[in-house]
């Protein structure tokens, strides 16, 4: 006999996830400071903020709470990808190009962003944000990166990618609890 729909199942899931990781990460205890971006050289030598003129493909992503329409996109080496994101979910989303080390690093500033209002589950706090590095908690600016994009609700943005490497790259959301319930996929290099 089945109780719930598969669609209220799944956001008791991520609403479970919202509650547990941000205890998991206080639990963990305190590290060192974030250092959004510059410490994850995988995700930078992986590629590049693409050129306009050097686009040859675009791909449009449907974000919903909380996944992608995509499991795998396909590039191709060297590539420049135009991405074209959509948030059709009651939820702010991310759609960040990494490794699995990079996004993990990056969900742990994602939940201290949360905690200091710099981030809510369905948008950003513009003035808190950006807000220049030490401004709060020694984060920096965030999403200044060119290898990320955060798509509020109904909105939809575009990121251009240059692939160059391929060391088992991931696009994913790192807002806190959206990954470990299913919100990532992979690029599968062809040719
Ligand atoms: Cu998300």
């Amino acid at each position: 006999m089945k109780l719930v729909s598969p669609a209220f199942h799944h956001r008791l899931l991520f609403l479970a996830a919202m509650l547990i990781l941000p205890i998991g990460a206080a639990l963990a205890g305190p590290g060192p400071g974030p250092g959004h971006g510059t410490g994850s050289p995988s995700a930078f030598s992986s590629g590049a903020a693409g050129k306009e003129a050097d686009v040859t493909r675009t791909v449009t992503v449907v974000m919903r709470d909380t996944l992608f329409n995509k499991r795998e996109i396909e590039i191709r080496p060297g590539e420049t990808v135009r991405f074209i994101l959509k948030n059709k979910g009651e939820f702010l989303h991310e759609f960040n190009i990494g490794s699995s080390y990079s996004h993990a690093k990056h969900q742990k500033e994602m939940i201290q962003m949360m905690e200091m209002g710099m981030l809510t589950p369905t948008g950003v706090d513009g003035a808190k944000m950006n807000m220049p590095r030490g401004g709060i908690g020694n984060l920096p600016m965030v999403h200044a990166d060119a290898n990320s994009v955060l798509v509020k609700p109904g909105e939809t943005k575009e990121l251009t990618w240059k692939f160059i490497k391929f060391p088992n790259l991931e696009f994913a959301c790192n807002l806190p609890g959206h990954y470990q319930a299913g919100m990532v996929g992979r690029f599968k290099v062809k040719g």
